[in-house]
Parts: structure tokens; C-alpha cells; sequence
């Protein structure tokens, strides 16, 4: 696991992005200003998930969310959050939340920019009641559009062109992971001086994986290509090695936990789920820049994540990400006894 030695200079997470924008002859800030942003957003979320269980903030707001899903007062804190740091800064054309049913426009009294942000402001937030793990994940494009409110085809984008993108996980401690796409930065937040300090520069995922996650209560919901991949990935159906089942049920936590000790998370289509749980625009595809970033792969079990064009905002896809070589033997399971 790659990590900073005892000795080692310290880096800030504002430097590092400095750094890198420093490599990039027309760059003009504006992505750099706008990371920054996001971990600023990071740091003040963090500071209200520590407390969850102090402050009467659990429990739902008694609203639905798009999904149908109970939105969760946290949820509505990070929503709002990461709005305000972002709705005045010129930098974005618009932005889209997992937690809003449409596009989320820059208000006509501020400038528009050449970014569009996505968000999932707490991503796993069905957890929080039991002090398990949560986290914001992010995806940065460049407009498509020339000038004026960003529109559907600025968010629409496919995975392959994300510009930047990463998740903050809100854990035993905060931690923030980017890519800008040369490679996967990781910073510890000390709560002491309220700075994210490069813990994990550039983390590549290990060769040798431990490590598989998946929630196995659906099992019988699977194909028979998911059940006879999840019985290799222990060791049966002609594997030569097994795994260790992890699954803690926050996607986020899950995938870093993987990140840094090699696996494959997995959510796939169900009987009940025919596209599966997760969104293609807040989820799958920050994601998998991540894990792709780190050396691993992506897929939707037949074909990359990062080609998936999305065609609706609150899209949802199967997910195979981690290693490339446990991700590729999905899709060949698939392949074999699924039809497609
Ligand atoms: P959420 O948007 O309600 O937080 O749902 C997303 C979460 C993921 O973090 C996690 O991987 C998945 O839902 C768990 O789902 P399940 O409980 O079906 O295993």
C-alpha cells in the first residue's frame, strides 16, 4: 500500500493541485480552484458526519428523493454544501446531484463556466444511523455547449471523457482520492489544523487481490453467469485461489477498501434490479476513473463503464470494478451463461 514515510515532506492537498496545474501550460485555475472547492465541501461534511450521532441530525427528513429513497438530513446538509461553494464561482455551467430529479442550473445572476459538476453528496447514507462509513463521490466534464446555462448534453457525458474526479470518505478518518488522470492521489484530512495532507500518492491497485464485495443476500435474484463468478471468485468453478468476502453495503467504502487491498465490487442486474442499483453519472463513472486511474478496470459486465453514453441524468447500470483480470472474468462469465 503506497504510503508516505516517516521523514517525507509534507504536501497539502492545495499544493498538490497546484503542482499538477503548474504542468498544464493553458490551464487557467479553474479546475485547480474548483477541487479545492470540493474538498473545502469535504472538510465541512466531514465536520457534521464525526458528530452525527451528537447533534440531532439523524434520522429522514419525512421527504423522497428521486429514487424513492428516504433522504436522510446529512443527505440534504452535503446537497447543499457543495452547492453553495459551487452556484457563484464562474467555474461551472451547471451541476447534477443524485439527490436532485433534474439538471441543477448556475443562477442567472452569477457567470457561467466551462465545467459541469455531478455529484453524490452522501453516498452509503443509509448507514449512517449504525456509524458505518459514508462519502461524497464527484465527476468533473468539460461543457459541450459554447456559452450560456449549461443544458442536458453538457451532463450527459460518457465516462471516457471525464476530466477529473474522486470521492471524500468519511471514515476512522476523512480521507480525499483524485485523479486528474495521471494516476490516484490520496489525502488524509488531520482534524487538528483542518488539512488534507498527501497520505497516498499514487496508489496503484495491488496484483494480488484479496478481497471480493458484493451483497450475496440477492443471490438468488443472480444469473446463473453472477452465481457461478461469485462461486470461482472463492475458489470453486476451476479457480486456483480464493478470496475473502468484504462487503460493508456503502459503495464508496467498499471500492477504497479495495483500492488499497486489491478485489472486485461488484453490483449486478437482478431479477428484481434489471439495470441494477447504481447510477451511471453520480456512481459508476467516478468511480471506475478511480480504479481505471489505479491500474483496474470497469465494467457493465459486457462492455467498459467508460463508453456506457448515458441518455438520463438518474441512469442506472450493472457495475463489475477492480482488478482488471477478477473484472474481465465477469464479463467472461456473463459471456458464457447469460443472455445478453
Ligand atoms: P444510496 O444511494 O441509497 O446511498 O445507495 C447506494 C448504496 C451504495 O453505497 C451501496 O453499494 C449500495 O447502495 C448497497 O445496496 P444494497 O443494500 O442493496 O446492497
Amino acid at each position: 500500500m503506497p504510503k508516505i514515510k516517516p521523514g517525507h515532506k509534507i504536501t497539502t492537498i492545495e499544493r498538490h493541485i497546484m503542482d499538477r496545474q503548474a504542468d498544464l501550460p493553458d490551464a487557467t485555475g479553474a479546475l485547480t480552484s474548483l477541487l479545492y472547492d470540493i474538498a473545502l465541501a469535504g472538510k465541512l461534511i466531514a465536520s457534521r458526519t464525526t458528530r452525527a450521532g451528537l447533534a440531532d441530525i439523524l434520522g429522514g427528513t419525512g421527504q423522497e428523493n428521486i429514487q424513492g429513497e428516504e433522504v436522510k438530513k446529512l443527505d440534504v446538509y452535503a446537497q447543499k454544501v457543495i452547492y453553495q461553494l459551487n452556484d457563484h464561482t464562474g467555474r461551472l455551467a451547471a451541476m447534477g446531484s443524485e439527490e436532485e430529479d433534474e439538471i441543477i442550473p448556475i443562477p442567472d445572476k452569477y457567470p457561467t463556466g466551462k465545467y459541469v459538476l455531478l455529484f453524490d453528496p452522501l453516498d452509503g447514507s443509509s448507514n449512517i444511523d449504525f456509524n458505518v462509513s459514508v462519502g461524497t463521490i464527484f465527476a468533473i466534464f468539460k461543457r459541450k455547449t459554447e456559452s450560456g446555462p449549461g443544458t442536458l448534453e453538457d451532463v450527459l457525458q460518457k465516462g471516457a471523457d471525464i476530466v477529473a474526479g474522486g470521492y471524500m470518505v468519511y471514515g476512522s478518518s476523512t480521507m480525499f482520492v483524485y485523479s486528474t488522470g495521471d494516476g490516484v492521489h490520496g489525502f488524509t484530512l488531520d482534524p487538528s489544523v483542518g488539512e488534507f495532507l498527501l497520505s497516498h500518492p499514487n496508489i496503484r491497485l495491488p496484483e494480488k487481490p484479496k478481497y471480493y464485495s458484493a451483497n450475496q443476500g440477492y443471490q438468488s435474484r443472480w444469473t446463473e453467469g453472477i452465481q457461478r463468478y461469485t462461486r470461482w471468485l472463492r475458489g470453486e468453478e476451476g479457480a486456483d485461489r480464493s478470496l475473502s468476502l468484504r462487503y460493508i453495503g456503502s459503495m464508496i467504502a467498499d471500492i477504497h477498501r479495495n483500492l488499497l487491498g486489491g478485489g472486485v465490487f461488484y453490483y449486478p442486474s437482478d431479477s428484481r434490479a434489471p439495470t441494477g442499483k447504481l447510477r451511471v453519472l453520480y456512481e459508476a463513472i467516478p468511480m471506475s476513473f478511480i480504479i481505471e486511474q489505479a491500474g483496474g478496470y470497469a465494467s457493465t459486465g459486457r462492455s467498459p463503464i467508460r463508453d456506457l453514453q448515458p441518455t438520463e441524468l438518474h441512469q442506472r447500470t450493472p457495475l463489475f470494478v477492480g482488478n482488471k483480470d477478477l473484472v474481465e472474468k465477469a464479463e467472461e462469465f456473463i459471456a458464457k451463461y447469460d443472455k445478453a
